[in-house]
């Protein structure tokens, strides 16, 4: 049995305020019976980390730089994210691959990063509209993986991998659990024939899971969890997930 992991995608939202209660809400419903973690802006990081730091919730950035350090103006390395406790760091979200042109080459370098810090990567991988309707949805997220195993090479068992079809992210479509299985089932057998550590992998599913249809998303035997959208912003909808994947 795989524990299960929520983690919060804030995206670009969030204010002193607002995260404060956003936090107090989700600490206050503790214990969770699964894994559960944030992943704010950079800015947020030490307030997230002082607001966690006495509860089991994790933290992660939603992004990550491939490199160690140097003249990369405006990129925040591994080493940094280390130093603010994150857990996790989210890599090759859609929303990146899409407006910041990262290819699945960028996206394995910064999964290696983080992971020579110490941070789990959550790889996302997934399709377009067209991409499924041209019967390409096997063949994108096999390719958007495949660079990562062969950068992690023997540490590819470490990471998180987060199926998140492009068509349901901040669109209120929603895979069916039976379309989501399908292709977390084509993912976890890629990852079979590349890490003995395959069966023990949460591959997470993305794109507008909310309250009520976290359970049967996660009923499916590879959905380990969910990467959490908008429904991640308000305490009471986070944790009606957490609670669906306990
Ligand atoms: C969504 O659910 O919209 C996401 O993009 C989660 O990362």
């Amino acid at each position: 049995m795989r524990r299960k992991l929520v983690a919060g995608n804030w995206k670009m939202h969030g204010s002193h305020t607002a995260n404060a209660e956003l936090l107090a809400g989700i600490t206050a419903a503790r214990p969770f019976g699964c894994d559960v973690a944030v992943c704010v802006p950079f800015p947020y990081l030490s307030e997230t980390a002082v607001a966690l730091a006495a509860s089991e919730v994790r933290w992660g950035a939603q992004d990550c730089s491939a490199h160690e350090q140097g003249a990369y103006t405006g990129e925040v390395s591994a080493a940094m994210l280390a130093e603010f406790g994150c857990r996790y760091a989210i890599v090759g979200h859609s929303e990146r691959r899409q407006y910041h042109a990262e290819t699945d080459q960028q996206v394995a370098d910064k999964a290696k990063a983080a992971l020579a810090r110490g941070i789990t990567p959550i790889v996302c991988v997934g399709e377009t509209l067209a991409q499924r309707e041209a019967g390409e949805t096997e063949s994108v997220v096999k390719r958007q993986l495949s660079a990562v195993i062969h950068t992690l090479g023997h540490c590819a068992g470490e990471m998180v991998v987060a199926y998140e079809p492009v068509w349901a992210i901040g669109t209120g479509k929603v895979a069916t659990p039976e379309q989501a299985q399908a292709v977390h089932a084509v993912l976890r057998a890629q990852l079979k024939a590349a890490t003995p550590q395959a069966d023990a992998m949460k591959i997470l599913y993305g794109g507008s899971m909310k309250p009520d249809n976290a359970a049967t998303l996660m009923s499916q035997p590879d959905i380990d969890g969910g990467l959490i959208g908008g429904a991640s912003l308000k305490a009471a909808d986070f944790v009606a997930i957490c609670r669906a994947a306990s």
